[in-house]
């Protein structure tokens, strides 16, 4: 068992919608994805993903759902990525663009999988059908995924 970084990854999602930033910048540069960032020393996980949300799309929110927690490992990587999955469909404000996100509403049935990391095809129809889930995915490169394991749990 390796040291790992913690990682907040934030979903806004409403009934018939989802919130994905373009990374601009930086580690998945070019890919739609959630708002989220590295946790800061002395900040829980929670006001990590709260902080990192606001930074990147201007949105405030009250509360925040725990739904996932995926461990990703790159070759030739020694820590690993902890990143804990957060979902949200209220939130305060409306998005705008940041150094490092543009945000755009996405209709459910048009997910931009083709333009995401490869392992969110695996787990945002869970996150879609509410379910909570636990992961991990080993990767060659960002591209390339060479092992995974995903399934759904009652409690994160
Ligand atoms: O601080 P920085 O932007 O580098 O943090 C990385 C963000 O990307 C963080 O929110 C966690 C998230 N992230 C990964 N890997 C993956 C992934 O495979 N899929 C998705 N959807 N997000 C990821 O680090």
């Amino acid at each position: 068992m390796g040291a790992s970084k913690l990682y907040s990854l934030v979903l806004v999602l409403q009934p018939q919608r989802v919130l994905l930033g373009m990374k601009k910048r930086g580690f998945g540069a070019g890919r739609w994805n959630g708002f989220g960032g590295k946790i800061q020393e002395g900040e829980t996980i929670e006001d990590g993903a709260k902080r990192e949300l606001e930074e990147e799309s201007g949105l405030t929110v009250d509360t925040l759902q725990k739904v996932g927690h995926i461990t990703f490992e790159f070759v030739g990587v020694p820590e690993l990525m902890d990143v804990h999955i957060f979902r949200t469909d209220r939130v305060q404000g409306t998005p705008r663009e940041s150094d490092e996100m543009r945000p755009q509403w996405f209709q459910l049935d048009q997910i931009p999988f083709g333009d995401m990391w490869p392992d969110d095809s695996y787990w945002f129809p869970l996150l879609l059908q509410k379910k909570k889930f636990q992961g991990y995915f080993k990767f060659q490169d960002q591209n390339t995924i060479l092992d995974y394991s995903l399934h759904e749990v009652d409690d994160i």
